[in-house]
């Protein structure tokens, strides 16, 4: 029993490697798993105190919010906006930035999450996560501004993700490793159980939604035909898996090895982009996998190069195995001249 670690000791030991750190960070991290035993309570037995279901309101993005959408989202804020760790906040379900009550002192960190994403799984019990992603404050005032959550991603001091699963798990990296804790549902308390996650050089999956191929530009199809070996039979393929929750797949990858995609596709314009949202879903995400030998790309370059634009603004998304990724680039690179030129123009603000 000696040897298990809670998240709490492993935060403080990670944060002696920092000789100038002020605690306040950790402090924040802990924060965030407490807001997470939260949430997996109130997930975990939904279907039992009428929490399923639509909270009759719908979102920036004109989806219908789940009422547990709402529960995650207003736990996170009740319990990181009044510790004066934080200067703001941005959430998937809120259409502006999220300022810090003036009744609360600004912090120096500004955090940015998807609140339960995956959340239209949970009628059929597949697994959801939480997304979050923590930046140093840049702006001048005492309380942040957009300016702290439009940082691009390579500036994250911190991501993770929760995974509501057959287990809760918490992974966060801070960009020395990715460490991964499993929720002991008797104690209430999280612990290490991924001392050092790395993507396996092998890939054994590649997730992404096939109902959609015909939309995607034509470097992408030939990518999955690559994938499945359609080119050259003597080349093994990779098998698929997709659930449609993020987290999960993401998760599954990371694990596993493999590579989780969105593109953009050609359905109608405003799906240029495909449907992930780059500050609070690819920026955090591409971090951690950077941090465990993986690599992420809107199909043209590293995601945490891209500066955002908006707080919504979505991005292509192929994330996993450094070398699957980096294949997916030249594809798209020798094929999709048009696809990319269109994306890039709304992505640079240039259209
Ligand atoms: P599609 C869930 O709504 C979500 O945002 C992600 O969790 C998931 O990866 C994606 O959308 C699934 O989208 O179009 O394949 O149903």
């Amino acid at each position: 029993m000696s040897s298990r670690i809670t998240i709490e000791r492993h935060i403080l030991d990670q944060q002696k490697l920092y000789p100038q750190a002020s605690g306040i960070f950790s402090g924040l991290l802990y924060d965030i798993a407490l807001a997470a035993k939260y949430i997996n309570r109130e997930v975990t037995h939904a279907a039992l105190v009428d929490a399923l279901g639509s909270a009759d309101s719908i979102n920036v993005h004109g989806e219908t919010q789940q009422k547990l959408d709402m529960f995650a989202d207003s736990t996170i804020i009740r319990i990181c906006n009044s510790t004066g760790r934080l200067c703001i906040m941005a959430s998937e379900e809120h259409d502006d930035v999220i300022p810090i009550p003036e009744d609360y002192f600004g912090g120096k960190y500004a955090l940015v999450f998807d609140p339960l994403d995956g959340s239209s799984n949970i009628n059929v019990n597949v697994g959801v996560g939480t997304i979050f992603g923590i930046y140093r404050k840049i702006s001048s005032g005492v309380y942040g501004t957009i300016e702290d959550v439009l940082q691009p991603g390579s500036k994250l001091a911190a991501a993770g993700y929760i995974l509501y699963g057959p287990s809760t798990m918490l992974v966060y990296t801070t960009g020395q490793g990715v460490f991964g804790f499993t929720l002991d549902q008797t104690l209430g308390e999280f612990f290490l159980s991924h001392p050092n996650i790395t993507i396996p050089d092998k890939a054994s999956y590649y997730s992404v939604n096939q109902g959609r191929q015909r939309y995607w530009p034509e470097g992408v199809r030939k990518y999955i035909e690559w994938l499945q070996g359609l080119d050259d039979p003597s080349r093994p393929h990779v098998d698929t898996r997709y659930t449609g929750s993020l987290v999960l797949d993401f998760h599954r990858n990371l694990v596993n090895g493999g590579v989780f995609m969105y593109p953009g596709d050609m359905q109608k314009p405003s799906n240029i982009s495909g449907k992930m949202r780059l500050v609070y879903e690819g920026n955090p995400l591409s971090f951690i996998a950077k941090n465990a030998g993986g690599y992420a790309s809107d199909g043209l370059q590293d995601i945490l190069t891209i500066k955002p634009r908006t707080l919504h603004q979505r991005v292509p998304l192929f994330i996993g195995n450094r070398d699957l990724v980096q294949e997916v680039e030249r594809f798209i690179a020798t094929n999709d001249g048009d696809w990319m030129t269109t994306y890039k123009a709304q992505r640079d603000g240039k259209q």
